[in-house]
């Protein structure tokens, strides 16, 4: 897309986020990062960048792909470049002066390997001070109860982004509750096909509609459970 006749600098903001959008649908990720760099040098926000252009990029993405017109390899491609863009922002959103606030181990549910959204709540919850261990994609109950074991987090988040593996949660949730050990953690779920009647049902203390979202839930909790401890 970014040939020798187009210059990003001279584009306006609007414009070069319509350039990313395309960017990211293409899967050009050389593109991508580029722009993410040039929005960064004219000031705007990192949260700015992935909500006004990669977010929207991957919608358009999601909604192809759901109508045919984009196939796994394309989507594949766009994935990537929605992750070169991620990996500029990364560190400008996980840096943080704050003091620890808590620890939580994320990760996408078994027979899943859609990680973006997970990714991007990971790298929120770090930037606003959680320690976060990311157990990655395709997650077994063993993995969670591992982890949970060596980390002793207060939050456990899992992802799930397809109607297949979405009640997988609640396994995991079953075996927490199982294990004597569901009233000592707090669970988060996230992912697209999602809601809070879904998070309700399955016994998650909080559905997150996004990474924002995520924070917000996460701090009010923790401030709950200081309150309690008091
Ligand atoms: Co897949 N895929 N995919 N895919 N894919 C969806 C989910 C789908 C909705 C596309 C569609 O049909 N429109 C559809 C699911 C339909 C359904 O279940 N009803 C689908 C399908 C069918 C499939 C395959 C089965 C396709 C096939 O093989 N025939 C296959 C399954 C593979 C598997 O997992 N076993 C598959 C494969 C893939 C790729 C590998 C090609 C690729 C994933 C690459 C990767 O993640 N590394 C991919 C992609 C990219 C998508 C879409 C297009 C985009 C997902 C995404 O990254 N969105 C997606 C369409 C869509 O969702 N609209 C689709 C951007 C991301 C920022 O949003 O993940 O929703 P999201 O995260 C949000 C919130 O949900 C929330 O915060 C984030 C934003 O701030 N959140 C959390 C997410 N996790 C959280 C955890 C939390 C809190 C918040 O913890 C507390």
């Amino acid at each position: 897309m970014n040939d020798d006749e187009i210059n990003i600098q001279e584009m306006a903001d609007d414009e070069l986020y319509e350039l990313m959008k395309e960017d990211l649908y293409d899967g050009y990720a050389q593109e991508v990062a580029e722009e993410v760099s040039e929005m960064l040098a004219r000031g705007h926000q990192p949260y700015d960048i992935l909500t006004n252009g990669l977010v929207p990029g991957m919608d358009i993405v999601g909604v192809d792909f759901r109508d045919g017109i984009l196939f796994v390899p394309e989507v594949l491609m766009a994935a990537k470049a929605m992750k070169a863009g991620m990996a500029i922002l990364r560190p400008l959103l996980v840096e943080t002066g704050a003091e620890k606030i808590g620890t939580m181990v994320v990760g996408t549910v078994k027979g899943d390997i859609h990680d973006i959204g997970k990714n991007l709540t990971a790298m929120m919850m770090e930037g606003a001070g959680f320690e976060v261990f990311d157990l990655g994609v395709n997650n077994s109950v063993d993995n969670f109860m591992l982890a949970i074991a060596e980390h002793k987090p207060d939050i456990i988040g899992m992802s799930a982004l397809l109607t297949t593996t979405m009640p997988y949660m609640r396994v995991v949730i079953d075996a927490l509750v199982e294990a004597g050990i569901r009233q000592d953690l707090i669970v988060m779920v996230g992912g697209a096909p999602l809601n809070e009647a879904f998070a309700e049902d399955i016994g998650a203390d909080a559905y997150c509609r996004d990474a924002a979202v995520a924070v917000e839930t996460a701090k009010k909790f923790m401030q709950l459970r200081r309150e309690k401890a008091r």
